[in-house]
């Protein structure tokens, strides 16, 4: 059933789910092992690793960065910067494919000219999740956010513009797409914990990039 609706979606192309909020099922399909070929090289160099929020908590998700800058969090608070603070290197370069992929996205959901600088990658087993967050540490709130979700599928929450309000459910799907930016830069989202499961490419994983104009 699913197979279908998915089907027709692809057909229908962009799925504008919210002002703002589009939804590019399949979109980098094409491209998912030369992504994941890359995010393995970037991970190589700038290890996965579980951050430490400001309030204290290790996160369940992993993370990474390439680009000129990377997003980091410790108890001082979140923000980019230039290095990785592990290694005291600067964050890998961002592959050519996936700054193309990027700005080709926003460009499908109507974002042209994105310009990323940062490529955020999460990393998700069984049972993490991603708790409601707004993304505003972003100095040029003008720009879009690109979503690429790669491996096991997940349900991510796309709520308001306050946390308490209600949440869409989205299923994301190895391939899939989102971008958003405009009047929905600033809604609060997250990822319900991820469920068990074996996916033919990443195993028991769920990798996430997104993709921001960071300064
Ligand atoms: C994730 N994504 O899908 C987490 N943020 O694993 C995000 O937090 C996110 O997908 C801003 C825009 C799109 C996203
Ligand atoms: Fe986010």
């Amino acid at each position: 059933m699913n197979g279908l609706f998915d089907a027709l979606e692809r057909a229908a192309g962009p799925v504008t789910f919210a002002p703002g909020a589009t939804l590019l099922r399949g979109f980098a399909l094409e491209d998912a092992a030369a992504l994941l070929a890359a995010v393995d090289a970037i991970a190589a160099a700038a290890p996965m690793r579980h951050m430490v929020t400001p309030g204290g908590y290790t996160m369940s998700v992993a993370t990474t960065s390439c680009g000129e800058l990377g997003w980091t969090s410790d108890a001082q608070g979140y923000r980019y910067a230039a290095c990785d603070p592990d290694t005291g290197l600067p964050w890998p370069a961002m592959p050519a494919l996936f700054d193309t992929l990027a700005r080709d996205a926003a460009a499908q959901a109507g974002f042209p000219g994105f310009q990323p600088d940062a490529c955020l990658i999460n990393r998700y087993a069984p049972g993490a999740r991603l708790t409601l967050h707004q993304d505003r540490n972003e100095r040029d709130f003008g720009a879009p956010i690109v979503s690429v979700s790669l491996g096991l599928p997940a349900t991510f929450l796309f709520g308001g513009i306050k946390r308490t309000d209600p949440t869409l459910k989205l299923r994301l799907a190895h391939g899939d797409v989102v971008v958003w930016g405009g009047p929905a830069r600033l809604r609060f989202h997250g990822v319900l914990p991820l469920a068990h499961g074996t996916h033919p490419v990443t195993g028991a994983y769920r990798i996430n990039l997104t993709f921001r104009k960071a300064r």
